[in-house]
């Protein structure tokens, strides 16, 4: 059996996108904790060793260490045949949904929610008006790309579904407001027995 440990924190949509892929797909897997507002050098040294970096999440397949939430995603997919990646429709909606959204709206809604927790410190209001109005254009991708589906990939979620669901989580935390297929979605993936609260998937360590 393939050997899983996944280093992440419950501040980090990048990290929740993982951990819910791992647990949307049924494997079996270890988490450890790190605090990622602590200095880097005072993180563990597995994981600096790791990922020299110092950034999560950061998944050790048989001990190799995998990084970039979008490459884990991927790897995952394609090595356990899962989440869209049992077939080459679902591998190719996967890796178009995780660059959209690496690209967008996981551009735009981190700086967000950031901007907000710190009160504007450090966010130049002009800076907050141009993430906000990509954030209304990624809303109108969104919409489209979901279209009529349940799920980014169809009647069940997927790679894509994960990567979005990173940051599209804490849409309120944001201050943005969803459209009504968002809020929808938003509500269906929270309905899906593996989803867990971020603090679930990454307890305080
Ligand atoms: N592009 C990376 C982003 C990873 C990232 O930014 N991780 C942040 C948390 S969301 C982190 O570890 N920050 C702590 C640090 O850099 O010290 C991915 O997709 O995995």
């Amino acid at each position: 059996m393939t050997d899983l440990l996944l280093y992440g924190h419950a501040d980090s949509g990048h990290a929740c996108k993982v951990a819910l892929a791992l647990s949307l797909a049924g494997l079996p897997h270890e988490t450890v904790t790190i605090d990622i507002w602590a200095p880097p050098d005072t993180r563990p040294p597995a994981f600096l060793a790791a990922n020299p970096a110092a950034e999560v999440p950061v998944l050790m397949i048989d001990g190799t260490p995998h990084v970039q939430s979008g490459a884990i995603l991927l790897e995952l997919a394609t090595r356990f045949a899962c989440l869209g990646g049992d077939t080459p429709h679902g591998l190719r909606r996967g890796r178009e949904l995780l660059l959209w959204e690496a690209n967008r709206i996981g551009m735009c809604l981190p700086q967000l929610k950031q901007a907000r927790q710190d009160a504007g410190r450090g966010y130049p209001p002009d800076v907050i008006d141009w993430l906000t109005a990509r954030y209304r254009a990624d809303c109108a991708r969104f919409d489209l790309l979901l279209g009529n589906d349940p799920f980014f990939h169809g009647q069940a979620p997927g790679i894509g579904d994960c990567a979005i669901w990173g940051y599209a989580q804490w849409l309120h935390e944001a201050g943005m407001t969803p459209t009504p297929a968002m809020a929808a979605w938003l509500d269906r993936m929270r309905a899906l027995p593996a989803m867990r609260a971020p603090q679930a998937f990454f307890p305080p360590a």
